[in-house]
């Protein structure tokens, strides 16, 4: 996980994903919210040391007057002596309902049922939703779905996909509620059918993450008030950009400065195309790559189709005469050509030899 961002960084978006848990808590505290349920994949890993099991765990631990509903998921299964039978063996915590079974359960102190389809595998094939259908509860039990999975097919035939929950399970299972988790980003489906979307997102392809809902549900047969909550610490930026020249690169930088108010919490995959003179390619590095980017997380910079334009200042400025010269022309022709590594090597190679010549120029080296 976070393969791309060094391990300073990688620490800080770990920590991230457990201090959200405290968060969600005190988010519940705040607006007098008794029950949090979590639908799936509390873990990522199958295997996770017993200290990285326990962490969610004492994170909920302390909200002693919430009661947190755990489903297994995809990440998570319910596995013969895998992760939540370890979690079992270390103690659970009084404050946590974890759904191992597709077994209905009353919530205490309320007219409620939680009806959990928890995953025993990373793969099912049938929809774990499906005996939901067959739950008879008194008229008056609101009846809460829990479950883990993808509503869409995707286009292939339907033997094939797996962890498949039918989004008119709330209609033909008497649900005042389906809870979903599995997307990452925050999606409504239906008025009683919501992913949650991950509380702390973990991607750039997220849309709508780092979020939770605040569900009401007042009878069985009234549609429920859904209400999204803002939950995550660090935002995902995806950004392209075209440049030319400084303006564009100035522009750039400020764009990026807009992006959030608490840059330190915001990582962002910058893709830059365009064309640059050697100079511009320098105030890029200053304003943008070596710069701008001291302010935030983790800036993430594809300048693939970004390509030198040495100007013939450029190209002076490297030397009037003489063989330095000679070579700097003929590596522009090779970087002209375009395409191969050789050229892309030519590009960096006319760089280097005009950001030496300027730190020289400085008297330094
Ligand atoms: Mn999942």
């Amino acid at each position: 996980m976070f393969g791309f961002v060094d391990k300073s960084v990688m620490g800080l978006l770990q920590e991230a994903r457990l201090s959200v848990i405290s968060r969600l808590g005190k988010l519940a505290q705040e607006n007098d919210i008794c029950h949090i349920l979590v639908a799936g994949d509390v873990y990522d890993l199958e295997h996770p040391s017993q200290r990285l099991l326990n962490q969610p765990m004492e994170r909920m631990r302390v909200f002693d007057n919430i009661t947190w509903h755990l489903l297994p998921g995809n990440h998570d299964p319910q596995r013969p002596n895998g992760l939540w039978d370890r979690v079992r063996k270390a103690g659970v915590p009084d404050n946590i309902e974890i759904y191992s079974e597709p077994i209905p359960q009353h919530v205490d102190g309320l007219p409620m049922v939680i009806l959990p389809a928890p995953l025993h595998h990373k793969r099912t094939l049938h929809d774990p939703t499906e005996y939901m259908n067959n739950v008879d509860l008194p008229e008056e039990t609101i009846r809460v779905g829990l479950a883990h999975g993808s509503i869409a097919k995707f286009g292939t035939s339907a033997e094939n996909v797996s962890n498949y929950i039918d989004p008119t399970r709330p209609e033909t299972a008497n649900l005042s509620y389906l809870a979903l988790g599995d997307w990452h980003g925050q999606k409504k489906i239906n008025s009683r059918c919501w992913y949650s979307g991950t509380p702390e997102n973990d991607a750039f392809n997220v849309v709508n993450g780092g979020k939770a809902l605040i569900v009401e549900i007042n009878s069985p047969d009234a549609l429920p008030n859904v209400t999204p909550i803002d939950t995550g610490k660090y935002t995902w930026v995806r950004l392209s950009h075209q440049l030319k020249d400084q303006e564009d690169i100035d522009l750039l930088e400020r764009k990026i400065r807009n992006q959030s108010d608490e840059l330190d919490c915001c990582l962002i995959r910058l893709t830059v195309e365009g064309e640059l003179s050697l100079e511009d390619q320098d105030h890029l590095r200053n304003k943008v790559v070596d710069g701008v980017s001291a302010a935030l997380c983790h800036l993430e910079v594809n300048q693939e189709n970004l390509f030198s334009n040495p100007t013939k200042e450029d190209i002076d400025q490297i030397d009037v005469g003489g063989f330095v010269r000679e070579a700097a022309v003929r590596l522009k022709e090779l970087a002209d050509n375009g395409g191969d590594s050789r050229s892309e090597l030519a590009r960096e190679a006319l760089l280097r030899l005009y950001l030496e010549l300027k730190k020289s120029e400085h008297g330094f080296s």
